[in-house]
């Protein structure tokens, strides 16, 4: 009996649906493009980080075939047992970096910022070590950031030697609620703070964010995934904001599925 459902769950025909994140994400924005250039014939539904995670989960648990948008550095892939399903035509980000960017005018009006803010660069497992201990300890993100700057002073000192202290200088910066972005960000807004800027974060859309990055009306962010994820939003606005390049490389993004679903390859699914 065991053997039967283990072979009904692994049949990738079955698939209708590739469950995705929010409208307006990068990842969506290429997932769409990736359904096309394979013609797939499954609907691509939008959802959020979360509730594609609690569908996951909810698949795991019953043996359903399930895929999903997904990427990495994401405790998912600690959690359960899953892989990227082979994208030959590379449309989804198999080598992606993640990028600062800032507004024009930050690096003469708050040097210090800017000085922090480009020389900031980690390592695909510190950020899956904040992401993780803000899930597994249940604290949240800020409380997280801060247990990894304990342990990792020596990476943090090296970002901020020779970088001048600042006072009453307030420094805005724009982030997406995925638990990447809200790593990162939530790092990056402490170690600003050890140098004596009032931080604000502003929780927005991925388009609103580049908008208000190259408006001027935010000094910076850390949640473009380049070359491919955020590549639309990227040639839109790369003339009005300053690319301070990766602070982290090889990142992915894709089609994800269980490991017991029977599929390698995005050319597997139905068309
Ligand atoms: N993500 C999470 C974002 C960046 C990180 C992959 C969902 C996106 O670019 O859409």
């Amino acid at each position: 009996q065991e053997e039967a459902s283990v072979e009904e769950s692994n049949d990738a025909t079955e698939i209708e649906e590739i469950v995705g994140i929010e409208p307006g994400s990068g990842t969506m924005d290429i997932a769409q493009k990736a359904v096309e250039g394979y013609d797939l014939g499954v609907d691509l539904t939008s959802s959020s980080e979360a509730a594609m995670l609690s569908d996951l989960k909810r698949a795991i648990e019953d043996k359903e075939p399930i895929v999903v948008t997904l990427w990495q550095p994401h405790w998912a892939f600690k959690e359960y047992d899953l892989k990227f399903l082979n994208d030959p035509k590379e449309t989804l980000g198999e080598s992606e970096n993640i990028h600062t960017m800032v507004r024009k005018g930050l690096k003469d009006e708050h040097a210090s910022a800017y000085q922090l803010l480009d020389n900031f660069h980690w390592e695909i497992e510190d950020m899956n070590e904040v992401m993780s201990k803000a899930r597994e300890d249940d604290v949240d993100p800020r409380e997280a950031a801060a247990e990894w700057i304990e342990n990792n002073r020596d990476d943090v000192d090296s970002w901020i030697e020779d970088i001048e202290p600042v006072e009453d200088e307030t420094i805005e910066l724009a982030y997406v609620n995925w638990e990447t972005e809200t790593a990162s960000t939530n790092v990056v807004a402490l170690v600003l703070e050890e140098l004596g800027y009032d931080v604000e974060l502003a929780m927005v859309d991925m388009g609103i964010a580049f908008q208000a990055l190259s408006d001027g009306e935010v000094d910076g962010m850390l949640i473009a995934w380049l070359p491919v994820g955020a590549a639309s939003y990227y040639e839109e606005y790369k003339d009005e904001i300053v690319d301070l390049g990766p602070n982290l490389e090889g990142a992915q993004q894709g089609f994800v599925v269980p490991e017991y679903m029977d599929i390698d390859s995005i050319e597997d699914l139905p068309t």
